[in-house]
């Protein structure tokens, strides 16, 4: 496997990090094992846990006001993917890249060459009707899949298509599909009109799946249309998902909905009526604000984690979601958020295994709300990081990514390496 970072600082950072993590590692099982917990399930756990590297997020983000770029940045997809394998190969968390097309257009055969060079391999790809292409015949300013526009229509579904096809020879198993569609007034939509226009575009999108593939249909609240968005909510996802067939799943943005929501509740109906695909995992306060996975409210990804964890104890292996972040890393190196961020999230997933399930259903059948919540809070608060550090180590990945990869000065290098594009601070919200 090619390695971007020397295995032998990964080596020396580990060795110094090793009589700690010994200790540490030890106490914890101690203190596991008076719960009758075995450490070693946990940890083999935590290490077969993935998720996907957004392409898009080892860039800096930006937002409607300004892109403030950072230094070194990845300049086109194979720089991207780069970054990329420092990802995987420090945090051993995020071993699959998730490309936006046609952000990371590029020849699929060179693409599948690089990645499994770097041990890596391709997750779901992303279509992209919300914004216009140099070329583009036909604008997606008023509408891309809801267009009133057959032409419109027409070209936004062949896109779809063509990212499957991208898709297909990466190797990947399927699609997202987000689209900004919506209305900024009222009247501006006949709203029942707009939703049928979808179904008609993203049926033939569906059409186009292949037996093994399936269809992510993500849901967003608002922006960029501020008034009526198209596929708003996930009751809106999952009618749409239902429509059109057993291959659509719906995908949940943690960043897509109203503050206060709750949506732990969403994952498990989406997950009893089996139409939930996957996530894109970030953080809010506000709104869509792409904040770092487990920054701002740690307890409810836990919650998310633990309906999962119910999900998997009762469906068994034919639960799978597709796990992803989706940030944008505005005032952060965005190697450093996205290794910390997919650490949080594992960490959300190896306290969410530590619930005791027996202990929760016999609180909840007794009505005993305090035990119930304690039980939850009980898992919550164990500090599982020894269980996360043990695996990296034992995967070959740096005890701590951010520390090492610091030590390793990859941003340093790429600085000098990776001059900058005229035209790269433009704003976008990616
Ligand atoms: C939209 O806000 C979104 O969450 C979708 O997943 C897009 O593909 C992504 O962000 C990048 O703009
Ligand atoms: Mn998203």
């Amino acid at each position: 496997m090619n390695t971007v970072i020397n295995p032998a600082l990964v080596a020396e950072h580990n060795a110094g990090e090793r009589a700690r993590l010994d200790a540490d590692y030890d106490a914890l099982a101690g203190m596991l094992q008076r719960r009758g917990v075995d450490i070693e399930a946990l940890t083999a756990q935590a290490q077969r846990f993935a998720l996907a590297i957004p392409s898009w997020g080892v860039g800096t983000g930006g937002t409607r006001f300004a892109r403030f770029p950072g230094p070194g940045e990845p300049r086109n997809v194979m720089e991207k993917l780069e970054d990329c394998a420092v990802i995987h190969q420090l945090a051993r968390v995020m071993p699959t890249v998730s490309l936006h097309f046609p952000w990371d257009a590029g020849d699929p055969a060179a693409l599948r060459q690089a990645a499994e060079g770097y041990g890596l391999g391709f997750d779901l790809v992303n279509s992209n009707t919300f914004q216009d292409q140099a070329g583009q015949a036909h604008s997606y300013k008023f509408g891309s899949l809801t267009s009133h526009s057959a032409a419109v229509r027409e070209q936004a579904v062949q896109h779809n298509i063509d990212c499957i096809a991208l898709g297909r020879a990466l190797g990947s198993k399927g699609l997202t599909v987000w689209v900004g569609d919506g209305a900024n007034f009222p009247g501006q939509h006949n709203l029942r009109g707009a939703l049928e226009r979808y179904l008609d575009s993203a049926r033939l999108i569906y059409q186009a799946l292949p037996d093994d593939w399936l269809m992510y249909i993500e849901h967003k609240l608002f922006e960029p249309a501020f008034y009526a968005t198209t596929i708003a909510d996930w009751g809106t996802s999952y009618a749409c998902a239902t429509a059109l067939g057993p291959k659509a799943k719906c995908l949940v943005d943690l960043g897509h909905h109203a503050p206060n929501t709750n949506i732990e509740m969403i994952v498990a109906r989406l997950a009893q009526f089996g139409k939930l695909g996957g996530f894109h995992f970030n953080d809010s306060k506000y709104g869509d604000d792409d904040l770092d996975a487990g920054s701002i409210d740690p307890f409810q990804l836990f919650l998310v984690f633990n309906e999962l964890a119910d999900a998997a104890q009762r469906d068994g292996a034919a639960f799978r979601p597709a796990y992803m972040l989706d940030q944008s890393h505005n005032v952060t190196d965005p190697i450093e958020s996205l290794m910390s961020s997919a650490v949080e999230v594992q960490r959300a997933y190896v306290q969410a295994a530590l619930v005791d399930r027996a202990a929760l259903r016999h609180h909840q059948e007794r009505n005993d709300a305090l035990q119930a919540a304690q039980t939850l809070k009980h898992a919550y608060r164990t500090d599982v990081g020894p269980i996360l550090t043990m695996a990296r180590v034992r995967a070959g990945a740096a005890a701590d990514p951010v520390a090492c990869y610091r030590a390793a000065a990859y941003r340093e290098q790429q600085r000098r390496a990776r001059p900058p594009r005229a035209g790269a601070s433009g704003s976008g919200i990616v």
